[in-house]
């Protein structure tokens, strides 16, 4: 079977590991959220994290994410001392018996919504990406220098009008949503910030991302070949360039360029149905087919796009993604590493995200506590169910 798992956010999370060892998961996927991006994960620290999720009856199966800084995607002074501090930190991995580790290659921002709270008719809440609402955001509020060039002028209109539709509350609202620093991603911003941290990149194209990504994982991979890591990108979520920042791992095209630049195991992809899926121009089985041996972690959720570049969270079964489909590419994956042998094929997926539902509510009351948007969890425990019977029925009708 594929290896279940369950991202947990560390001592602080809301939910505790004794809660989540009755969604069915055997794993846990969580990072070092102290330690700041850039800095050391130093053994002791690791092995400590390690001690805790073991004692809870689990083993610590991924690292997501060992995020790479700024300065790393920028290539800018100081960039050298922290690819030395991930080589570093990536070797105490593989040290302390942590093989797979999650990273993302996205500038400034990591996953990006305009919504957090979309209340659906059964009662759960779920996300959703406007792209009307983030143009709002750009033009009205943040007034990106130059702005306007990304946009053409009827999206650029339809973006002001929208805007003053808006009750000033909804305006907060939608400035505290876009500089939420959502889970995974290091920062919550000010304004202030958040403009200078997009005009570092004024003068990197996507060409030049690129190559810093290739850089990275030049400097990268031999050494998680030497400690028995694999690396696994995740996609842009959403997958499309944001507030004119490029965007590099967003398509087919893009994970094979990625790939092909360092062609060994270990590096390899976070498959993100969810984020892949928000394009339609992205088939996910396909893509999943395509890159099948050098899938390492899997995350598991769907979306239902409601128009071009628009989308919401659905239930996992319910949205675009042929999520059965990519369970049987992912099956017959590791069927094809466990006859092969010598290859890691755990296979680790996750229900990455799940709806808020009432329970959740109730929860979060008790504690005194929120739980980030889209780690709920009684929201993600139906989503592994599913995923859980999907991959039986999957695996019967394949006899495997
Ligand atoms: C969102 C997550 C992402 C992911 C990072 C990986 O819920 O899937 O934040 O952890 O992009 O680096």
């Amino acid at each position: 079977m594929l290896e279940k798992t369950w991202r947990w956010f560390g001592p602080f999370d809301p939910i505790a590991l004794s809660e989540v060892k009755q969604t069915g998961a055997t794993g846990i996927v969580t990072a070092l959220h102290q330690i700041p991006v850039g800095e050391i994960w130093t053994e002791a620290d690791i092995m400590e994290r390690k001690r805790t999720i073991e004692a809870a009856g689990f083993a610590w199966t991924v690292a997501e994410s060992l995020p790479v800084s700024e300065l790393i995607k920028l290539r800018s002074e100081g960039y050298q001392r922290h690819i030395e501090n991930y080589k570093l930190s990536v070797r105490n991995l593989g040290k302390c018996g942590i093989d797979t580790v999650c990273y993302n290659f996205m500038p400034v921002l990591d996953w990006s919504r305009t919504d957090l709270e979309v209340p659906m008719t059964d009662g759960s809440v779920t996300t959703k990406f406007q792209s009307v609402a983030f143009a709002a955001f750009d033009l009205c509020i943040l007034k990106r220098r130059n702005a306007e060039r990304d946009y053409t002028r009827s999206g650029a209109e339809s973006a002001r009008t929208f805007y003053s539709s808006l009750h000033e509350k909804e305006k907060a609202r939608l400035q505290r949503t876009i500089l939420l620093g959502l889970p995974g991603s290091a920062n919550s911003f000010s304004l202030e910030e958040f403009r200078a941290a997009i005009s570092a990149y004024d003068r990197i194209d996507e060409a030049e991302l690129r190559d810093n990504l290739s850089y990275f994982l030049g400097q990268i991979v031999p050494v998680a070949e030497e400690s028995g890591v694999a690396l696994a990108i995740h996609p842009d979520d959403p997958p499309w360039p944001l507030l004119g920042l490029p965007r590099i791992v967003s398509t087919k095209e893009d994970l094979r360029r990625i790939l092909s630049s360092a062609d060994t195991f270990f590096n390899g992809i976070t498959l993100c149905a969810g984020s892949l899926g928000a394009r339609s121009d992205n088939n996910v089985v396909d893509i999943a087919k395509s890159f099948a041996s050098r899938l390492h972690f899997i995350h598991l959720r769907n979306v239902k796009r409601t128009a071009d570049r628009d989308f919401f969270e659905s239930h996992h079964l319910e949205g675009d993604v042929d999520i059965g489909g990519v369970m049987q590419v992912l099956v017959r994956e590791q069927r094809r590493r466990a006859e092969r042998g010598g290859l890691n094929h755990r296979m680790p997926i996750r229900p990455d995200h799940g709806r808020l539902m009432p329970a959740d509510r109730i929860l979060e009351k008790e504690r005194g506590k929120s739980v980030y948007p889209g780690y709920s969890l009684i929201g993600r425990m139906k989503a592994l169910a599913e995923l859980r019977g999907i991959e039986i029925g999957v695996r019967r009708a394949m006899n495997f």
